[in-house]
């Protein structure tokens, strides 16, 4: 695959980037794609957004909502959001947790994940994955607590048991690698070992150094890479954990392996700390700016919308608070699990009416709005 330079997205040839990955302007797709490395155009969509608006997502959005599930239940093309607002999100939202398995760890079967993944690409919209994954050495789940010999620094950068690491990367590979229309890739975010600044997870702070950690995420880029996964975007994601640029960049693994620099942040929400929220995305904002990467809200939410018309006096509020939050390209959500568990409000929800003026704001872009940016172009 032949790649411009960096140069070319601040010419006019930028407008060629912004109309492809998703079905909009035929004659723009076959162009650029014969000629743009995937990630390339991915990462150019993402920017074109940036201070004109906010990719809106969730994460499985068209797996399950709150009463239907579409593999159980033979559905194609459906969202709770789209329900409620008459349109997808802009970004769909994945997890390979269980790789091994033939279901993730969310029982959303693999085959699944993969033609939802391409028909959301399809209709215009943007994939991102995040990886639960078992603690390679005890196939424990991602939230099992791992002892000196069984934590990161066994596997990685060279441990005894790197294989067993690389036999879950190899089936992550085989996966991105399959993500083809037409024998060609599809672009994805790809956002391993998240909320590392956390302690929940067997990768998070008080079980797995920072070194450790950078060497983690390295060698699973890397790794994948020499695998032949040449369609992801890689984004870095701590929880909120920080109050400086220093404390933000202290699982950093490099600006040369991250193009997307975000935060997870839902307890800041839950304990009505908006004014935190605004300065810590105001720092991921800052830092991406200084070097050149994308900054997004990479998850938040309120579980059960239990904060009263959470999108608009609460979501929409930080993410529009200044200039420099509003130059994040994209906010997502977590997932319509079940009635104790969803973040978006379903049909029927009382905050359903607070949902569509969220959606309806000049601020915020999901699939019909990006995909009518697109087109404007
Ligand atoms: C958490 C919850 C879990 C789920 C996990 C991975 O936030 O939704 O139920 O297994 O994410 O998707």
């Amino acid at each position: 695959m032949k790649k411009l330079t960096l140069s070319l997205f601040t010419t006019g040839l930028s407008f060629l980037l912004i109309g492809c990955g998703g079905g909009t302007n035929k004659s723009t797709d076959k162009m650029s794609s014969d000629t743009i490395a995937p990630t390339e155009v991915l990462k150019a969509q993402l920017r074109s957004v940036q201070g004109k608006g906010i990719l809106f997502g969730q994460h499985d959005a068209l797996s399950y909502g709150i009463g239907w599930n579409a593999a159980r239940d033979g559905i194609f093309d459906r969202s709770d959001i789209k329900t409620v607002t008459g349109s997808h999100p802009a970004l769909f939202s994945w997890d390979l947790g269980h790789i091994d398995d033939t279901m993730n760890l969310d029982s959303v079967p693999f085959d699944s994940i993969r033609a939802y993944i391409i028909h959301a690409y399809k209709i215009g919209g943007i994939n991102t994955i995040s990886w639960h994954e078992r603690n390679p050495i005890t196939n424990e789940n991602a939230w099992s607590k791992p002892d000196s010999t069984t934590n990161v620094h066994n596997f990685i950068p060279r441990g005894s048991k790197v294989e067993l690491f690389n036999q879950k990367l190899d089936k992550v590979a085989a996966f991105l690698n399959s993500l083809q229309i037409d024998g060609k890739k599809i672009p994805v975010i790809f956002r391993p070992w998240h909320e590392m600044d956390g302690s929940w997870f067997w990768w998070g702070n008080d079980n797995c150094s920072h070194d450790d950690y950078k060497a983690l995420y390295r060698h699973t880029i890397n790794y994948l890479r020499s695998k032949g996964v040449d369609n992801m975007v890689t984004a870095y994601s701590p929880d909120r954990n920080f109050f400086t640029e220093e404390e933000y960049l202290q699982w950093y693994p490099g600006d040369d392996i991250v193009d997307i620099v975000g935060m997870d942040n839902y307890s800041d929400f839950t304990e009505h700390k908006l004014d935190d929220i605004v300065k810590k995305l105001e720092i991921v904002v800052e830092y991406a700016k200084k070097h050149n990467k994308i900054p997004a809200m990479t998850e938040c939410g309120s579980e059960r919308l239990a904060i009263d018309n959470w999108y608009t006096t609460n979501l929409l509020k930080v993410i529009t608070a200044t200039e420099k939050t509003r130059q994040i390209a994209y906010a997502q959500v977590w997932r319509n699990h079940r009635m104790e568990h969803f973040y978006v409000p379903f049909k029927g929800h009382t905050q359903e009416q607070d949902f569509v003026t969220f959606a309806n704001d000049s601020h915020i872009m999901l699939l019909d709005k990006f995909n009518q940016f697109k087109a404007e172009k």
